[in-house]
């Protein structure tokens, strides 16, 4: 070989060297959190409990927020319904008080879902709820004021999917990362106004709650840039994306959808590997998010809670929806199930808040979470004998009660093994809840 072709094969190295290495090193950088990033993260897993809020024109016909796509209304038409949304009775107090009293330490509430629908005053879109309707307020900011004098944390759905919009182009062909039609690189800018808006016109909102990837699985996103503003904007937001696929750099938080993580019963979940960010799973008060008159499928507060129990035990959030009629109200087999959740809440919630899970593995009778030297063992179906035996390692079992009522529970314990004696237990027919003290 000439030693000037070596040479050149030399510094062709050191270039694919500085290359890599610059590459990984962009990489890391999104992949590495700020300190006020994992402290966002940590208070968001003691929060446990949210409330999710699809709201929107859609509410009007009263058939879900999907019904301009599923009625195949042409926009044209659909948008009319601007005309007409008018939630006079809308009242932020109320629906905060709600959240309060159910036990929820947040609200995440759309603030754009697909029909292209902004729910704030946004100068990127004259489609929104103060230029565009008779109503003319702002509830998002009402809510911002409220969640905060409340103790409530805000957070924003935003939809990336737009049916409407001419630059968004929906159902055109995908080629080399962008749809063929409209103007792609238009949209990813008219998204990226609207995101600084929601962030800088409310600066207290904590976090921003990504839909509708899904719809292209195909184009470039620019995920990345996307992430990078709304961490300079403000980093102590945390980012979720509902992509259903294991979470990408720049991501705080993963999103499951209508199932605990790690199963997918609902199919949104097939390729949702769990990855090492704190984990949220969301599911709606029936089968609807958005108002729905004919949906009657209303979960039972068992359900509800036991989906939050099961949620805490595999260390997730439980986000969960309701969907408020177009007059601001909320429907009253809603408020009637919320409200005696919070009753359970009010004697169990410490069981819940501030706890992480993954403590043992599920259980036939129930779940484990966990906090400081104290186990909360959820008995949701009790054996027939009632005890319960779980192996506690190292630990030694200082004493037991049901967080019920206070009420000592016997219990054996033999080497790393503690049997609980349930026989006073049953008196709660949701969860029975045993406070499981360590000797230090
Ligand atoms: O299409 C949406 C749907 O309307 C709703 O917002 C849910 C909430 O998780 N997410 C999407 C479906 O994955």
């Amino acid at each position: 070989m000439g030693k000037a072709i070596f040479i050149r094969l030399n510094a062709l190295f050191v270039l694919l060297l500085l290359i890599s290495f610059t590459v990984t090193a962009q990489t890391d950088v999104a992949d590495q959190p700020s300190a006020v990033q994992l402290n966002a993260r940590q208070h968001f897993m003691d929060m446990k409990f949210g409330l999710f809020i699809h709201w929107g024109v859609y509410s009007i016909l009263g058939d879900g927020e999907w019904v301009m796509h599923s009625r195949k209304i042409p926009y044209t038409n659909y948008k009319r319904l601007a005309d007409f949304f008018n939630p006079q009775e809308f009242n932020a107090k109320e629906w905060v008080a709600l959240a309060k009293n159910t036990g929820m330490k947040y609200i995440t509430i759309t603030s754009r879902h697909h029909d292209g629908f902004s729910m704030y005053p946004s100068k990127a879109s004259a489609y929104n709820i103060v230029d565009g309707t008779p109503y003319k307020k702002d509830p998002l900011m009402e809510l911002a004021k409220e969640c905060e004098k409340e103790g409530i944390e805000l957070r924003f759905y935003y939809s990336l999917l737009d049916w409407g919009r001419e630059d968004y182009a929906f159902g055109s062909e995908i080629k080399d990362g962008k749809p063929v039609k409209g103007d792609w690189e238009g949209y990813i800018r008219f998204m990226k106004t609207q995101l600084t808006e929601l962030i800088t016109n409310y600066p207290s909102v904590k976090g921003i709650w990504f839909d509708g990837e899904w719809d292209r699985k195909t184009a470039d996103w620019h995920l990345g840039e996307i992430y990078a503003l709304i961490h300079q904007l403000n980093p102590a937001i945390m980012i979720g994306n509902n992509h259903h696929l294991a979470p990408k750099p720049g991501e705080d938080f993963q999103l499951f959808e209508k199932d605990l993580p790690g199963n997918n019963s609902a199919g949104f979940s097939a390729e949702a590997k769990i990855g090492k960010i704190p984990l949220e799973t969301c599911e709606t008060m029936n089968g609807s998010w958005g108002f729905n008159i004919n949906d009657r499928k209303y979960k039972s507060v068992k359900e509800l809670v036991h989906y939050l129990v099961n949620a805490a035990g595999k260390d997730a959030n439980f986000l969960l929806n309701i969907g408020p009629m177009p007059n601001g109200k909320i429907q009253p087999e809603f408020t009637d199930t919320l409200a005696k959740i919070g009753e359970w809440m009010k004697v169990n919630g410490e069981s819940i808040y501030g706890t992480r899970g993954n403590v043992i593995a599920q259980q036939p009778w129930g779940v484990v979470t966990a906090k400081d030297n104290v186990w909360y063992i959820h008995v949701m179906k009790m054996p027939a004998d009632r005890k319960v035996t779980i192996a506690v390692g190292s630990k030694k079992v200082k004493s037991a009660q049901l967080l019920a009522g206070n009420v000592k529970v016997n219990f054996n314990q033999h080497k790393d093994m503690v049997t609980l004696l349930l026989e006073k237990a049953g008196t709660d027919s949701i969860d029975d809840v045993v406070k499981l003290n360590f000797n230090l």
